[in-house]
This record gives structure tokens, sequence and C-alpha cells, in this order.
């Protein structure tokens, strides 16, 4: 284990953040970074995994320091604990993926049955299937016979995905995905993932009192939990989401509180599940509410996303992106934003406290993330074009009571690409006519790539806002690592201009940047969001099948690394990650294990005997690219590779 070390005591090194911050301070409004202050010092125990709530005897928390209770009341120690309390976050964290992915599945089935209609409305108001290709590719690995209409393909195809959620028996499908060898070593293991309700259940029942007491049997059920978010849940949401709102294509994009404008109408997007938000790009183009909105003062509507729902829209749709996790907050404070529009997922309690100081508001529309005392306004795949422009007429009617006075938006943007996905990404290295990774797999087998790298995840005020992300990332492809993103992390390395083309000049090693500029392609290649990361377990299990780079994911000179880290759900992606074989490094805090020594052990040593993967924690970005790039080298050399053509 790494000394955790903090190497930037700024609060974000994003000028635009802190231009809100201090407006924040002069307003005295409140912020995430505020209420960390407030906390401090942190709970030990908590910190440390020491303290279990799960049954009534207690709560019970062991001594660190070995003087006192060492076991709980039941008897519990701190292997258990700690490995429990570390299981029930990944049970949580991959039901939120999934769950996210069990209603695009269902938003499908509505598709196929034409449910997903506005009665009477135009083609642009209902879902439709939007990619037939990647419908029909999906629907053979599920032994749909093709040869029918695209809605009698998807209804068969919603069905049998819906039962991937149910299912009692057997393997997920798309784990055949995955190379041979890896479906050996978890079937050897037994955690092939076989249902994605079944495995979240049985989890969360082997942590409640008197179940499982072994810590290493516990790391191996979440392992297969966490299988089945990321070859399961997100998979399916990835997958589907591609088929009914199109699969993205490279686009250009601008980034930061600077794509909000001053004399339009702004809504904010904000969340995880993109069905809503993609009605609500359609519905700010509704001629009706344009008209609405410059009879009113304003120039026009400006739809612009924060977190995973802004990474969709910005894929699928080049809509600006206002910021990551910790600028939902600001993104208010600017006191330009006529509404926030939220679904599920990383969207902060305080917002409605923060909104309420402006004119803003906030909208939620899902019955799943409900605030108190917050306009609802329900959501679902059959009204959502109307939902949508409802929604959007609050705003517009919204923008009237904005004080002008009060209206301060930081001038920073940078453009962006994003919208690379496991099959584009590759026809463009292949070129047109070459669908193909080889030209990937041989720019890696000649050493003019030196490996790949994942590079995910959120912000956590504990550490320098975006300073991890992008330390860490410059470094990877300085060394000639081809970084691969999503979610919060994409969005701090694109506002920090690594995510165009031309980064590859000035950031990237020699043998990355001849690549890149051969391609025209950025050297930080931004998948989506963070269900999306089941983009990266395909694009790995692709390369793999292609040939000369080892016969499992295990082998791939390839790592992966979550520097800022906050969600549970940050956590299931570490799990599927490692439990497929990647070598995995976690920043800010560790999981909470460090009262464990066994279990601490365990996760960063133990489980590459078994898994081929493991996790490592470090609080240091250029640490991480260090260790990240000792794992690619030593891949590398165990393949026999040639030395790196520019080192
Ligand atoms: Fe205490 Fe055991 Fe109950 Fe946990 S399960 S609260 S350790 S008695
Ligand atoms: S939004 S899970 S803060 S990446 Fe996916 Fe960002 Fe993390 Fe939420």
């Amino acid at each position: 284990m790494d000394n955790l070390k903090q190497q930037d005591k700024r609060q974000t090194i994003d000028l635009a953040t802190q231009e809100m911050l201090q407006k924040a301070k002069k307003e005295n409004i409140k912020t995430a970074w505020d209420r960390l202050q407030a906390q401090e010092p942190q709970c030990g125990f908590g910190q440390l995994g020491l303290c279990c709530t799960v049954c009534n005897m207690g709560p019970c928390r062991i001594d660190p320091f070995g003087e006192e209770a060492q076991v709980g009341v039941c008897g519990a120690n701190a292997d258990t604990i700690a490995a429990r309390n570390l299981a029930r976050k990944v049970a949580v964290g991959s039901s939120a993926h999934s769950d996210h992915g069990r209603d695009v599945a269902h938003t499908l089935s509505l598709t196929s049955e034409s449910h997903a209609h506005a009665p009477g409305g135009h083609a642009h108001q209902h879902y439709t299937i939007l990619d037939a290709e990647k419908l029909k590719s999906v629907a053979r690995e599920f032994t749909i016979d093709t040869n029918k209409t695209k809605e009698q393909i998807a209804k068969e195809l919603s069905k049998k995905l819906l039962e991937e959620f149910g299912r009692q028996e057997g393997e997920l499908v798309f784990t055949k995905r995955a190379p041979k060898k890896r479906q050996d070593i978890w079937k050897k293991l037994n955690i092939t993932p076989r249902g994605i309700d079944r495995e979240v259940v049985e989890l969360l029942h082997t942590t409640t009192m008197g179940v499982d007491n072994d810590y290493k049997n516990i790391i191996n059920n979440s392992m297969r939990c966490a299988l089945s978010d990321g070859w399961g849940g997100s998979m399916v949401a990835t997958e589907v989401q591609d088929i009914i709102l199109g699969s993205p294509q490279p686009i250009r994009g601008k980034v930061n509180l600077g794509v909000l404008k001053e004399n339009y109408v702004n809504i904010v997007v904000h969340g995880h599940e993109p069905i809503l938000s993609e009605m609500a790009v359609r519905a700010s183009k509704d001629p009706e509410l344009l008209k609405l909105a410059k009879s009113l003062g304003a120039e026009g509507i400006n739809l612009a996303g924060i977190c995973c729902t802004a990474n969709e829209v910005l894929m699928r749709h080049g809509i600006p992106v206002a910021g990551n996790f910790l600028q939902q907050e600001l993104a208010i404070i600017t006191g330009a934003v006529e509404v926030m529009l939220v679904d599920v997922q990383c969207i902060m309690p305080s917002l409605q406290e923060i909104a309420s100081c402006f004119h803003s508001k906030l909208i939620t529309t899902n019955s799943k993330a409900r605030f108190p005392g917050v306009i609802h306004v329900e959501f679902n795949p059959e009204n959502a074009y109307e939902v949508a422009k409802q929604i959007i007429r609050v705003g517009v009617e919204n923008f009237a009571n904005r004080n002008k006075e009060r209206v301060n938006i930081p001038k920073q943007e940078m453009d962006l690409v994003a919208g690379f996905t496991k099959e584009n990404t590759f026809h463009i290295l292949g070129g047109k006519y070459r669908a193909t990774y080889r030209p990937l797999n041989d720019a890696i087998i000649s050493g003019r790539i030196r490996g790949l790298a994942g590079v995910v995840g959120c912000n956590n005020p504990k550490q320098t806002h975006d300073y991890f992300h992008t330390a860490l990332v410059k470094e990877l492809i300085k060394n000639d690592v081809l970084v691969l993103q999503t979610g919060c992390s994409a969005i701090a390395c694109a506002k920090q201009g690594l995510l165009i083309p031309e980064a590859a000049k000035i950031y990237a090693g020699k043998g990355l940047q001849e690549i890149c500029e051969a391609v025209g392609i950025p050297p930080v290649l931004h998948l989506g969001s963070c269900v999306d990361n089941s983009r990266i377990l395909t694009a790995a299990s692709h390369i793999i099948e292609e040939g000369g780079l080892g016969k499992d994911l295990s082998d791939l000179p390839a790592a992966g690394c979550a520097p800022e880290w906050m969600s549970e759900k940050a956590i299931a992606i570490g799990f599927y990650f490692v439990a497929s074989g990647v070598y995995t490094i976690f920043g800010a805090s560790p999981f909470s294990t460090l009262g464990s020594k066994n279990l601490t052990d365990y996760l960063t040593n133990g489980l590459e005997e078994s898994v081929g993967g493991r996790f490592e924690f470090c609080d240091d970005p250029l640490k991480m690219a260090e260790l990240m790039i000792r794992h690619i080298d030593k891949k590398r050399k165990a393949l026999n590779l040639s030395p790196l053509i520019y080192q």
C-alpha cells in the first residue's frame, strides 16, 4: 500500500469552479466543500470499516488498536464486518446501474409495441429503433431469428433482456463476450453471474447477521454480483440505449460552466438515465417553445448537462456539458439556470436549498428520486415528449424571474470530441474499409502504443477537484498509454483540453502521437457515461479476439483507475474490472477496509492469484501513473512484445 499523499491543497484546479466557489462564499451559500469541512474529523471507525449496524444488538465497533473490543456482540470480527460493509456497497452500486438497464430495456419493449409514442405526435416525439444493425447483432447473441421486422426483433429482445434480470440459473448471455479463458476462470471460482437481481439479492442476504463470516467468500460473492453489473445490467443499458437512441459517433462539443448562456433560457439536465433527456433535447427545439422564449426576451433555449446524463446527450447530440459531479451546485450558483431537471443518481440533496437562493427551479422526474418540497413531474416513456416539453416550458417562463444582477457565468469553456464506442473507435483506427482491431493491436505489439488505461469515476471534495484525473491522464499519455474514459473523469480531462485531437501533439508521447495524428483522434477517448464502462469490457475482449495480445483480459497491457471516486457505483465498477482480470487503482481514501489487514491484503494482493486482477489504493496521481505503467510494462514483458519504439 502506498502512502496516502495529497499533492495539491487547492479545492479545485478548474478556474470556472474557483470563480463560482468565490461567488458562493461571497453570497454565503454552502457547497460540498463547506459541508465536508463541517464534517471533519470524519468518523474514524467508519473510515476503517469497523462500525457495524447490521443488527439491533449493535451498533458495534471494533477497537482498531486492539486494546478493547475485538468482536461485535455477535462475535463478528474486523474481517467480517469490513467485508460485509464493502459487499453491501457493491450490491448497491450494482443495483443502481442495473436498475437503469432494466428501465431502458422496458423502454425498448414499449418501443416495440408502439407504446412509447405520443398520441398523434410527430416522429421525433417517439422512441424508435435508431440503430437497427445493433438491434440485430445483439438479438443474434440471444439466438433470436433476425429475419423479422425491427419491432418484432425488439419485442423478443426486450423480453430476453428483461429475463436476464430474473434469471435463476445458468449464465448471463453477455458473459459470453468475454474471452473463453476468462469465462473458465469465472466458472472455476463459481463467480459467473446468473441473474442480475439474483446476484444482488443473494449478496445482500449473505451480509445479514449470522450468514457469511468468511471475508474471502464475501469478496468472491461480491465479484459475482459486480460481474452481473458490468457484463449484465450496465451492458444492457449501453446496448439498448444505442439501439433506441442511436449509437454515438465521434462528435464535437463544449464543456465547462461557460457553456451556460447569458441571454438564453438555460435548462440543465442532470443524473444518469438518458431516456427523458433525449426528449428534452428534442423538445428544446420545439418551435412553440422557442417562440415563447423569444417573446419573453431570451434569444433561445440552451440545454446543457451535468454528470452522466450530460455524457449521454453529449455523445449523441453534441449537447454541451456544464460540468462534472462537484459542479452541479455551482451551475445553479451562476444565477443563470432556469431549470435543473434531474433523473436518478449523483444528485446532491443540497440542490433544492441552493436553487431556493435563486430563481432556479429544481424538477424531479422519477419516482425513485424525490426531494421534499420539489416540483415533481413524473415521466414515463409513453409521455416523455410531453413531460420534456412541460418542463422546458417551466424553464422558459422562469426566464422572466432571473435576477440579472446576480448572474455570473464563468468564461471557461473548452472544445472536446466525444462519442467513441467499441465499434466506431476501431473503424476509425482501421480505416473506413478495415473495421478491425488489427491496427490497434499492431500499434501495441510494435511498441507505438505502450498499452491501454481506463480512467473513470467521480469527483470527491476530499481531493483537489479534477487534479487527480488530469495529472494522471497527462502522465499516462506522455508515456504512450492510450486512455479510455467515461463519467466525470472524462469531463474533468475534457475541461483541461485533453479530449481534442490537438492534445496529442502537446501532451502525448511520440508513439501515441503518431497514431493519433494518423487517424485524427485525441489521445484520450471519451466512451460515455458510467454504464458505458461496459464498452471498455467488450472492446478489451475484441482486442484479445483479434490476437497477438494474449488469451485473457488479464494478459493485456492495460490498467484501470478511479482517481477521485466517491460513489458506491465506482466500487461496483472496480469489482467487475478486477474480477475481469484488470489491475485497478482507487484514489481518495481506500474502501474503508484498512481496519482489516486480512481483507485489505486480499483485495490488494490475494485476488491476483485467483482472478488475475487486483486493487491498489494510492492518493498521488503521479504515483498512480507510475504504478499503472509498471503494470503495463510487466504485461508487455510477459507477452514478449517489442520494446517501445521511442524509448
Ligand atoms: Fe454487532 Fe454483530 Fe449485530 Fe453487527 S451483526 S451490529 S457486529 S451484533
Ligand atoms: S456521474 S457515479 S459522480 S462518475 Fe456517472 Fe460522475 Fe461518479 Fe456520478
